[in-house]
């Protein structure tokens, strides 16, 4: 007989099928043995008679977790067992025979099977290949996948090409600090921090192009908001009027995933208490109308023409509460505080990129980028750079480059924000910060 999925025993009362998949549950109720066995299409409760000598002799060792085989008949539940959120429901298994595949190698150290675990976060990440199997944390990893592919979806749409670009680098993209050196054969390489010199070489080629893409990032802080290798959604597009294009085509991006996203993950939404609102627009300030708010509204002054953290969570609640947004677009920058490669505004102190921030965190940056080779030079040199270690990079800049610009949008953080999770690191599977290089 040939495995069949969990899911598709709801339209076979009466026939015999085999079932593959994890033990979920045992419970022995009198002479009974009440397995829940769970795949990856759903969890289905099984049960195990005396009569059955091979299969219950089977079932009486059977714990939590091993990965078993069953074969038997599908009957219809008793009305009102049918209500577990995530079980199939309205039939179970009366098991024939059973087949254990793999056992487990100890005691589980801590219990999956629990709906909602109340386990803290290094233990939740330490037990990774056990703990991504409860069922609610496995819906996140469900909605991630749908976010991934609704941004390749949308992006291919909009006439954008999906590139690869090297993650080993011989110089850093993003200036700072954070970047990762490492040894390639006898020269020093860097970790990608961004796709961001390829991309822009990417628009001088194909005009539209995006990348989902793993990043490093040797931030030290320990954060619900940072991780040092994250998968960057990144974009690039050229021809564009202004950097107001940019935003545009954003804007549409987040509009058709978020979307999407509310119809086909549903279930997944409703599990988490998450809600997302559709929008058309997003709203714009200024950084320096921003931090007026700050000053007026909530009495935050700051020294710098910069945003920290606190005050992007007051500029969300802000939003929220004058535009009844989630989103919100900061724009002008000032030039001191972000890359070389930013186009400069009319005026030369600021600067015509973006972040974009959702819930209180900032989950993209984008903007203009300077496409000419003298001013990229200049602007270079202003930012202490010495264009001579940038050669491969300014090649891009001498045969016809034009306006562009795009975007870095952070998956992990999305994610995160979305589904309210308290850290981004529960949205990583295997993720990697200060202290954890493993599993
Ligand atoms: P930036 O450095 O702002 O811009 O990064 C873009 C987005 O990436 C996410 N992000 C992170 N996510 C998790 N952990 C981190 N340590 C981390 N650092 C950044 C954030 C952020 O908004 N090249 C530019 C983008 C561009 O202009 O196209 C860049 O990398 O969501």
């Amino acid at each position: 007989m040939k495995r069949i999925l969990i899911s598709k025993t709801r339209k076979l009362i009466g026939e015999k099928v085999k079932l593959a998949g994890w033990v979920s549950a045992r419970r022995d109720h009198g002479k009974l043995i009440f397995i829940d066995l769970r795949d990856r299409s759903g969890i289905i409760q099984t049960v195990v008679i005396p009569d059955k000598e091979e299969a219950y002799e089977a079932a009486k060792k059977i714990r939590h977790e091993y990965a078993i085989e069953m074969e038997g008949s599908v009957k219809e539940r008793p009305s009102g067992a049918a209500n577990q959120e995530l079980t199939v429901g309205n039939v179970e298994l009366e098991v024939e025979k059973i087949k254990i595949l793999s056992k487990i190698e100890e005691d589980l150290p801590v219990d999956i099977s629990e709906k909602e675990m109340k386990l803290n976060l290094e233990t939740l990440l330490n037990y990774r290949s056990l703990t991504l199997r409860n069922e609610r944390i496995n819906l996140i990893f469900k909605v991630y996948s749908e976010l991934l592919r609704l941004y390749g979806e949308f992006m291919r749409k909009e006439g954008f090409l999906e590139i690869k670009t090297p993650k080993i680098l011989s110089s850093a993209t993003e200036g700072g600090a954070n970047f990762f050196k490492i040894k390639y054969f006898d020269r020093d390489a860097y970790l990608a921090q961004s796709p961001q010199f390829y991309k822009q070489a990417g628009v001088g080629i194909f005009e539209r192009v995006f990348e989902v893409g793993t990043v490093f990032r040797a931030e030290p802080h320990f954060t619900t908001r940072h991780v040092n290798e994250y998968v960057s959604l990144d974009a690039e597009m050229g021809f564009i009027d202004s950097f107001e294009d940019i935003m545009n085509q954003l804007e549409k991006t987040v509009s058709f995933m978020f979307g999407s996203i509310k119809e086909n993950c549903a279930k997944e939404l409703e599990n988490y208490g998450a809600e997302i609102s559709g929008f058309k627009t997003i709203p714009r300030i200024k950084l320096t109308e921003a931090l007026s708010v700050l000053e007026n509204k909530f009495g935050k002054k700051t020294e710098k023409i910069d945003i920290d953290p606190e005050g992007e969570r007051m500029i969300c609640e802000w939003a929220k509460k004058e535009y009844n947004s989630d989103l919100i677009f900061l724009t002008h920058y000032p030039s001191n505080i972000r890359p070389f490669y930013t186009m400069p505004s009319a005026d030369p102190q600021y600067t015509e990129s973006f972040d974009l921030l959702f819930r209180g965190v900032e989950i993209a940056t984008g903007g203009q980028r300077i496409h000419d080779l003298s001013q990229l030079k200049e602007n270079m040199k202003k930012h202490k750079f010495n264009p001579e270690d940038f050669k491969s990079y300014l090649d891009i800049f001498r045969y016809g480059m034009p306006p562009h610009g795009g975007w870095g949008l952070g998956s992990e953080r999305m994610l995160q924000k979305i589904l309210g999770l308290k850290s981004i690191k529960e949205a990583v599977l295997f993720p990697r910060d200060v202290k954890r290089l493993a599993p």
